[in-house]
């Protein structure tokens, strides 16, 4: 089977076959050779989750060398919101590279740059002016955005949350709160960092108010305003395990910010973009950030990245202070234009809300009848189910790994996420057709009830 299909590598976007497909074991024999040549070449420190040699993706399908199709719950870590191969976004590359692959915004300036600063200002929360910066990674963006409020406000010390994650660079690293994989062995971390408890309603019962008085208490008798330049949260922590903060946690935090000179950061790389069923998940809990970090769905699966805000605050580096050689690259820049206009002309925003009405609806009945299913929560194409042990709560890290594994098996793309392991996360690409999505479901529920309780 796999010769005759490997004889032509089908063109990846929209029109790629829309359907689950598994023609070997997985990893597939050119997989497997593929993976063989990984482990010879390729930094063991990089990892990878799911084991195929990925060759084409569109709509709601990831296509391996051996023939395999996978239904994609996962997007590539919530980047490929548009969908993979975008049409709009495949041709605005094509023509962006024939044009010019790279001048160095910080030489010579162009266009979509621009077009884009001007896009993200207008697409974020908050009406008052606003400038944008572009940078490569979403951990660039966090460092930058960083340097910014230190700037502006001439203070050094940040707060970040339990739970947080926000890159994998020095500064990054220190702000994120898991050790492994991401920090053990890797220090020393950047100083003036500071962690505060999150509000995680399923598991410390608090309700919003009170979990902010208790952050806000230890922010203030730990670091003191007067030595905190910002507060850095993600209004959904991704890799943290998609935890919904009780109503009112946020927008208390954001508003002891505002009284007290602190530059209140959502780092929305993973919530943002139409992914939450809103253009920015700070929309859903009614917080205006000073500034957002974004990246991952910007760009529609080019590395792009940005810092967006208010005006001053991001006027507050002098010239010459922020950049990069790559930031906002002009093929990146094309891509993020046609993802823009996706996001803001194609309903995006609706059918986000209506994946998250299949994905809540669906988990929640699988949590009435199986009660390893501990919480469901989340909001539009990102929702996230915590595994535990029915009769402790205990975090079930073991659990979550089996039905993974067995979904990956089956031919459907899930990704696991938590502080604890024991969460499987649901980040569809919004192309995904609802029999696909609903398929990839019933294939996730199969693993669960295949795994012994
Ligand atoms: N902030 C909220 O989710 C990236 C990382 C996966 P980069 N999350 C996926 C991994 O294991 O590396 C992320 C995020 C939030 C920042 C980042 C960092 O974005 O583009 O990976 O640097």
């Amino acid at each position: 089977m796999s010769d005759v299909l490997t004889a032509t590598v089908p063109l990846g976007g929209p029109t790629l076959p829309q359907e689950r497909r598994i023609v070997t074991s997985i990893p597939g024999p050119r997989s497997q050779e593929l993976l063989a040549r990984k482990a010879a070449a390729v930094a063991g420190g990089v990892g990878h989750t799911v084991p195929i040699e990925a060759v084409a993706a569109g709509g709601g399908v990831v296509v391996d060398a051996d023939g395999n199709s996978f239904i994609d719950l996962g997007s590539g870590i919530a980047v490929t919101s548009v969908g993979n191969a975008h049409p709009a976004v495949v041709a605005a590359v094509q023509a962006q590279v024939a044009q010019f692959t790279h001048t160095c915004f910080m030489i010579s300036p162009y266009e979509s740059y621009v077009a884009v600063a001007e896009t993200l200002n207008h697409l974020t929360p908050g009406d008052f002016e606003k400038r944008s910066a572009l940078f490569n990674s979403g951990a660039e963006a966090v460092e930058n955005a960083i340097k910014i409020a230190r700037k502006f406000t001439g203070k050094p010390a940040v707060v970040a949350f339990e739970h947080g994650y926000h890159g994998r660079t020095n500064l990054t690293m220190a702000l994120t709160a898991k050790n492994m994989p991401y920090k053990s062995g890797f220090g020393p971390f950047a100083s003036e960092i500071y962690r505060a408890p999150l509000s995680y309603p399923f598991r410390d019962g608090l309700n919003g108010a009170d979990a902010a008085a208790r952050s806000i208490s230890i922010i203030e008798k730990q670091v003191g305003a007067e030595n905190l330049a910002a507060v850095i949260i993600e209004p959904i922590p991704g890799e943290g395990g998609f935890i919904v903060p009780a109503e009112g946690f946020l927008a208390a935090i954001a508003e002891w910010c505002t009284a007290n000179n602190v530059v209140f950061i959502a780092d929305e790389v993973q919530s943002g973009f139409a992914r939450t069923g809103a253009m920015f998940a700070s929309e859903h809990f009614g917080i205006v950030p000073d500034l957002v970090t974004t990246a991952k769905g910007l760009a529609g699966g080019l590395p792009l990245a940005a810092v967006t805000g208010r005006a001053d605050i991001m006027d507050a580096a002098h010239a010459g202070g922020l950049g990069g050689t790559y930031g906002g690259n002009p093929v990146a820049c094309a891509a993020a234009i046609a993802a823009l206009d996706a996001f803001e002309n194609d309903g995006l925003i609706e059918r986000a809300q209506e994946v998250g009405e299949i994905l809540l609806g669906r988990l929640n009945a699988l949590q009435a009848s199986d009660s390893r299913i501990g919480d469901v929560r989340g909001f539009g194409a990102m929702v996230a189910a915590e595994f535990v042990d029915p009769a402790t709560g205990a975090p079930d890290a073991a659990l979550a790994a089996a039905v993974a594994k067995a979904s990956i098996a089956a031919g459907v793309i899930v990704l696991t996420c938590g502080t604890y392991g024991n969460v499987i996360r649901f980040l569809p690409p919004l192309s995904i057709d609802d029999n696909l999505l609903n398929e990839g479901l019933d294939v996730v529920a199969e693993a669960l009830a295949g795994v012994a309780a």
